[in-house]
């Protein structure tokens, strides 16, 4: 469940925050597939609740009514559509999965497949779900609230923020939901996220982990197993539960690098020890980072004090580190435009999630910020995926900055204080390269600056771009 089933060595998924499947589809093949993108982490599939009141807000998607495939995001039929047009470009997609819990105390109502559901009752019938399927919250205080981070039974059979909580030492609901993942894997799924896995018991996950199918063989090599990443929100030291506690199960989230980015961005000479184990991250090798995601870039979960788009010269050069260094498995945010906190995606009068439209610059429209299309990410994704698996050689740092290069396939320097003019052993072969922070390779040479590494592998590194001062060649953006 640790294997990213990444097609060749690509590396970098996306989580394209609240798109709609038809979007999907077309993303991967105009974008994604070429650009040399791993895959699509994508908002929920499954039926959720509708919530009016703030009207339509992004976590509506967070409170599931059924496994049924309909949601705001589209039909069964587009996300088949979509897994199968994504994979055929060597684009996986990673399901973002909510199976701690069902929808938030006092709601009832219709879903978005049209199932009724009533909250307080424990009804769900899309499911089927039913009282005895729900943690007794007896010893839950008030609302049955999780009232307590340091008590780990309350933590996993308390409510979070009111989400009545499922019961996973019930059969039934290991069958549930090992059901619904199995029915993503058939259809070509490569993974899934695990939504609030910190409140699900690790021993309960892996009963339902042993459930899977092996991935689909129309798409992977067969005995492949999805990859799992599960969501574990730990920030604090004193007494809580610890990412590290779930790792035997598959990747966990380090929110703790989310920290160190922001701090290694600012202090370039940093990048080489932002493993800092005894702070209680995770090792690279179990580690799923982004620079920000969907809760923190809005101050919901593990919110607070990190680099997002809003702060693009920061974000670019931040995300630019996060692809450039190994280091865990990496996730770029692909946000649409907010400034109130709970807003949903772009939406229509009816509500309905607008088209991405792309604009002839390459940037999108319609609200949708799309980062992981920026020149400097896009490139370094590029860079991801050409230096995947070399290690980082002859680290250099002066001053605010920096310079490495990732064995034989690419090289990437960074400066934080003006201008950066020097010599550098590349270890690259000797050839014209395309800075592919400034874009891509073309019939007529590069879209930007292009770098010539001499037969020692030397090359005179110039970086005077003020907005994007970073500069990243690999062996494959030859000019
Ligand atoms: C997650 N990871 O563990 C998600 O990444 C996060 O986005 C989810 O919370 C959370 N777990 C539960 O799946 C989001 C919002 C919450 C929202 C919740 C359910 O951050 O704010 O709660 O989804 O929609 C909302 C209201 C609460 C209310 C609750 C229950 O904001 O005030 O108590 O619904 O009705
Ligand atoms: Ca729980």
């Amino acid at each position: 469940w640790h294997h990213n089933n990444c097609v060749g060595n690509r590396e970098a998924i996306v989580h394209l925050f609240e798109w709609k499947w038809t979007d999907i589809a077309k993303e991967c093949e105009q974008f994604l597939g070429p650009m040399g993108f791993c895959g699509v982490q994508i908002s929920p599939p499954n039926e959720h609740a509708i919530v009016l009141s703030p009207r339509r807000p992004w976590w509506e998607s967070y409170q599931p009514v059924s496994y049924k495939l309909t949601s705001r995001r589209g039909s069964e039929k587009e996300f088949v559509d979509m897994v199968e047009r994504c994979n055929r470009v060597n684009v996986g997609i990673y399901a973002d999965i909510v199976i701690n819990h069902m929808t938030g105390m006092g709601r009832s109502g219709t879903g978005t497949a049209g199932s009724p559901f009533d909250a307080d009752a424990h009804s769900f019938p899309g499911v089927p779900y039913s009282f005895p399927d729900f943690n007794d919250c007896s010893s839950c205080s008030g609302c049955c609230c999780i009232d307590s981070w340091t008590d780990f039974a309350r933590v996993r059979n308390c409510r979070l923020v009111g989400l009545i909580d499922l019961n996973h030492k019930v059969t039934h609901v290991q069958n549930m939901v090992s059901g619904f993942m199995n029915h993503l894997i058939d259809i070509g799924v490569a993974g899934f996220r695990i939504d609030a896995a910190k409140h699900v018991w690790p021993e309960d996950l892996e009963i339902i982990f042993k459930k899977l199918n092996n991935l689909n063989t129309k798409w992977f090599p067969s005995g492949s197993k999805p990859l799992v990443y599960m969501e574990v929100i730990d920030m604090n030291q004193g007494g809580e539960i610890q990412a590290n506690s779930y790792k035997h199960l598959g990747l966990v989230t380090d929110f703790r690098y989310c920290v160190k980015i922001k701090d290694s961005q600012r202090n370039l000479g940093g990048i080489p020890y932002m493993y800092d184990a005894g702070w209680g991250m995770l090792h690279p090798d179990d580690a799923f980072v982004f620079v920000d995601n969907h809760d923190n870039q809005r101050g919901h979960g593990g919110g607070g004090n990190i680099l997002t788009y809003k702060k693009p010269y920061e974000y670019k050069m931040a995300q630019a580190i996060a692809l450039g260094w190994p280091y865990g498995q990496p996730r770029i945010m692909s946000s649409f435009h907010f400034s109130d906190s709970e807003a949903g995606p772009p939406m229509d009068e009816n509500d309905n999630t607008l088209d991405v439209t792309i604009n002839a610059d390459g940037s999108c429209g319609n609200g949708w910020v799309c980062e992981h299309r920026w020149k400097p990410i896009a490139g370094m994704v590029s860079f991801s995926k050409a230096t995947s698996g070399e290690q980082a050689k002859d680290f250099w740092s002066e001053g605010n900055q920096a310079a490495w290069r990732r064995g034989h396939k690419g090289f990437v320097a960074m400066t934080n204080q003006g201008g950066l003019r020097k010599t550098f052993y590349t270890g690259l072969p000797s050839g014209q390269y395309c800075n592919i922070i400034q874009g891509c390779p073309t019939k007529l040479g590069c879209e930007g600056q292009i770098v010539n590494v001499d037969d020692n592998g030397n090359a005179m590194i110039e970086i005077n771009d003020s907005e994007n001062p970073i500069l990243a060649i690999h062996i494959e953006g030859k000019a």
